[in-house]
């Protein structure tokens, strides 16, 4: 029954999603993304990286060590020795990638934040201090994460894909990004999209950090959760694609997947 449901997602469906661009516009109207920088500094590039070329007007890096790596000139780095209290003014919020074992130190940035989130990696343990009834969010879990959340083992998640997402959708409130070979989206209030895109050029490291990029960087721009998490997986899948169709899928790396971004974007424009 709940197979009858699910759609594919198409790409005119994302082109009608794709946010438009105005000639009356500045960058505030396609909205600050603000992304926590935790241990693993590359991941949060990257998932700025991923916002930026789906057009989010600015990325807010919100760090409490001086970036070892290096980012595009164009993000606004703050860094905050003490950690931080309270988010960095922003439209949406990137929570997890990268984010390491001190995850908990961001649970009080989390609970003060207003707008939509993206929990994604390490950020997912936070789960449980999103207030379903004021945020609306969007969880990215890999089918290891997702089994950790419900207490499954991962053979059972990938088994049974659709009931995973969906049994998540609910505990949490979430919309559920199901990722893996055809990742799932799904809403607490049922709808389900398949999505078609992509390929093993993203079985790679960082992109994931990629998708929630996209994800918070839809979201910033002020597309519902719901359809931002479906127009981001799919462009992410294609830009996979056209990555290894140019690259080699055993060449292709995510900064790679951030370049075939605009690619993506054009071949459905
Ligand atoms: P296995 O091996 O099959 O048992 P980890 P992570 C499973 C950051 N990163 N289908 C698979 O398990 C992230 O943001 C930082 C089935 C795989 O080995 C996080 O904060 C980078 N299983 C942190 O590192 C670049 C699947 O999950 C295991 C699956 C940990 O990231 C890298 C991986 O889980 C990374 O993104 C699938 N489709 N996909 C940086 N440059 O800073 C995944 N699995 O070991 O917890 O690692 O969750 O990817
Ligand atoms: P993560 O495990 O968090 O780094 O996320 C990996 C990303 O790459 C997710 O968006 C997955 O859906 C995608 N991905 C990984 N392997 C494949 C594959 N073989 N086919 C399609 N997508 C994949
Ligand atoms: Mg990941």
């Amino acid at each position: 029954k709940s197979h009858d449901m699910a759609r594919l997602i198409t790409h005119s469906m994302v082109r009608e999603l794709l946010p438009k661009r105005l000639n009356e516009s500045n960058k505030g109207t396609y909205g600050r993304l603000a992304v926590a920088v935790g241990a693993m500094q590359g991941a949060s590039v990257l998932a700025g990286m991923g916002a930026a070329r789906v057009g989010a007007g600015l990325i807010a890096l919100m760090a409490t060590d001086r970036l070892q790596v290096s980012t595009p000139p164009e993000f606004v780095v703050q860094v905050r020795p003490d950690g931080w209290t309270e988010p960095a003014a922003a439209r949406a919020l990137v929570m997890g990638p990268g984010l390491g074992a001190n995850a908990e130190a961001w649970r009080q940035v989390l609970e003060q934040f207003k707008g939509p989130v993206v929990l994604d990696a390490d950020g997912l343990q936070l789960i449980g201090s999103l207030d379903k009834s004021r945020h609306s969010t969007v969880v990215t879990p890999h089918p290891k994460e997702c089994a950790r959340m419900l207490g499954w083992s991962t053979d059972e998640v990938q088994a049974h894909r659709l009931e995973a997402a969906r049994q998540l959708a609910v505990k949490t409130g979430a919309i559920v990004v199901l990722k893996g070979f055809h990742s799932l989206v799904v809403s607490p209030d049922g709808r389900v999209h398949v999505n078609p895109t992509g390929d093993s050029s993203l079985a790679t490291a960082g992109t994931g950090d990629v998708l929630a990029g996209m994800v918070g960087g839809m979201m910033a721009q002020s597309l519902d959760p719901y359809a931002a998490a479906c127009a981001a997986v799919w462009l992410h899948g294609r830009a996979g694609e056209m990555a290894g169709e140019q690259l080699t899928s055993a060449s292709t790396m995510a900064s790679d997947i951030v370049d075939f971004i605009s690619r993506a974007i054009r071949s459905i424009s």
